[in-house]
């Protein structure tokens, strides 16, 4: 008899789902489907099109470790150029024609043997295994404004930048100071004929320059691969290197070199206002070679009267001002703990996942979540963040994904954590997170839970290829499939 393949449903086809489409077939499973609720492949990067988006991460190590790039265009490259460079990714490694996209996982049951995935448009599908490749920063998160409604302009989340809007001679209003703000300001400002940035809290922003990469090295790596891999490995031990301050909460260094950014800014009174109360890292970092120019121009204004109310004109402060505006741009983050949902789950005995995720996103390793059998995450909830580049972290949970995947097929067994392991793990974070700038840093920051606790791994990336180096027979509850046709790698 020949034994099928498993069927495996991969929902979201941003950077994590391509790479486990990547590594199921390098490992000869070939019956995946990835589910994609957009138009197009490409995750962040498909949805973030407003001016001046760009990765902080330097672009030769925003690549998956086998797939190198040399083409890059500058240190840190801009959004499109991602976008681009990952859709030619799966492209080339046959990812593509298994992505269906405008497909929108909205529930996922356990059977007793796999999950039955149901789509927003009714559609019922089976898998054997089922994988969230979901990522962290993807529902917007809309302010709570009075009056938002009644705007008479265009108005939109920063995610949400309208195609073929161009800032150039209008009056824009930017609410918030996250990277998102801080690059359209970079971008925008001195185009737009006026820019009103509405700060609720000044962020420090390390001006590293971005440089275009010189001609000689991309031909150096277009000849010589081996370069760019050591330029791969160098870039990583500088990340490491830059963000061990940030595990133990001490980031004396990165402020100081953020102090020299705010310190071009000539006017006391704005560079007083756009001073934090707190250390440099505790919010997400911000980088910019060009913030602190921009936020200068006669053209650009920092607002730091806290919002009244939306107005049909525009915005006003609580000092009584209307700041008029064509444009208000939302820069005001994500829900980071929505994670997979809306969709529903529920699990082994009829267990929902809102019963499992009540106190905190509960998970094993970041991968996996008691109750939820022959299901995984890869960058799911606790997966380490600030500490690393997503790219290398995907890579070390995708490879320790392939190990657990052997022991369900190999053992013909529903898999789950052992619920009391997981939450001694995530017990142990917890309490290891709270060293952290993140925690100790003297701000809020979207890092953080209700209770003021970081809802990330604190670990540096050797420590995490550790963690996720084997996986521990004894974490693990295996139940055997009930079948007739066993399904095999
Ligand atoms: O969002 P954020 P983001 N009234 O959550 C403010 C990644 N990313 O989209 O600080 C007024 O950081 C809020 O104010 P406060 C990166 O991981 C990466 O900018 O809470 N203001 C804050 O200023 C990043 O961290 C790149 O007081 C309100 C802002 O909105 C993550 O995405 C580029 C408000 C939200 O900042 C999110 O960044 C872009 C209200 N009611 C994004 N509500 C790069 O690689 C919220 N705010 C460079």
């Amino acid at each position: 008899m020949t034994q099928k393949q498993p069927r495996i449903a991969i929902i979201g086809a941003g950077i994590s789902g391509i790479l486990v489409g990547i590594k199921l077939s390098e490992r000869g499973l070939t019956d995946y489907t990835l589910y994609e609720k957009a138009e197009t492949l490409g995750g962040t990067w498909r949805d973030n099109r407003y001016p001046g988006i760009a990765c902080d991460v330097p672009s030769h190590l925003y690549v998956y470790s086998f797939a190198h790039n040399p083409n890059w265009s500058h240190r840190y490259a801009g959004g499109p150029e991602i976008q681009a460079h990952y859709s030619k990714v799966a492209g080339d490694y046959g990812v593509t024609p298994r992505i269906r996209c405008n497909t929108e996982i909205a529930n996922a049951e356990w059977t007793g043997r796999d999950w039955t995935l149901t789509t927003t448009a009714g559609e019922t599908i089976s898998a054997d295994i089922l994988i969230s490749a979901v990522g962290r920063l993807h529902h917007p998160s809309m302010p709570d404004i009075k009056g938002l409604d009644s705007f008479a302009g265009t108005s939109f989340h920063s995610a949400r930048w309208p195609k073929g809007l161009v800032p150039d001679g209008k009056r824009i209003g930017i609410i918030g100071t996250g990277s998102s703000a801080t690059q359209m300001v970079a971008a925008i400002g001195g185009k737009a004929t006026k820019l009103s940035l509405f700060q609720r809290t000044a962020q420090w922003v390390i001006p590293v320059p971005n440089p275009k990469i010189e001609t000689w090295r991309k031909w150096l790596f277009r000849l010589w691969p081996a370069a760019m891999k050591t330029y791969y490995a160098k870039l990583e031990q500088e990340i490491i290197a830059l963000t061990s301050g940030f595990l133990e909460g001490d980031t004396s260094a990165v402020q100081a070199f953020a102090q020299t950014g705010l310190d071009t800014v000539r006017d006391p009174e704005l560079r007083a206002k756009l001073t934090p109360g707190y250390k440099a890292g505790c919010k997400r970092l911000i980088m910019s070679p060009d913030f602190y120019q921009a936020i200068q121009h006669p053209q650009v204004e920092l607002v730091t009267s806290g919002i009244d109310r939306i107005v049909p004109e525009g915005v006003m402060t609580q000092d009584g001002k209307v700041h008029e505006l064509d444009v208000l741009v939302l820069a005001t983050g994500f829900k980071v703990d929505a994670f997979m949902r809306p969709m529903t789950m529920t699990g082994e005995n009829g267990i929902p996942l809102d019963q499992v995720w009540s106190n905190t996103p509960m998970n094993y390793r970041s991968m996996m979540i008691p109750h939820m059998p022959n299901f995984f995450m890869i960058n799911g909830p606790y997966s380490p963040g600030g500490s690393s580049a997503v790219p290398a972290i995907i890579e070390i949970q995708t490879a320790y994904l392939m190990k657990l995947l052997d022991r369900v097929l190999t053992g013909h067994v529903a898999l789950t954590p052992s619920p009391e392991r997981s939450t001694e793990l995530v017990a142990a974070m917890r309490e290891r997170a709270m060293k952290t700038i993140w925690a100790t840093g003297g701000c809020k920051s979207w890092y953080l839970d209700k209770e003021g606790v970081p809802i990330y791994n604190p670990v540096s990336l050797p420590e995490l290829r550790e963690q996720l180096a084997e996986p521990a027979d004894e974490d693990f509850i295996e139940v055997p499939i009930p079948t007739n046709e066993p399904v095999s790698a």
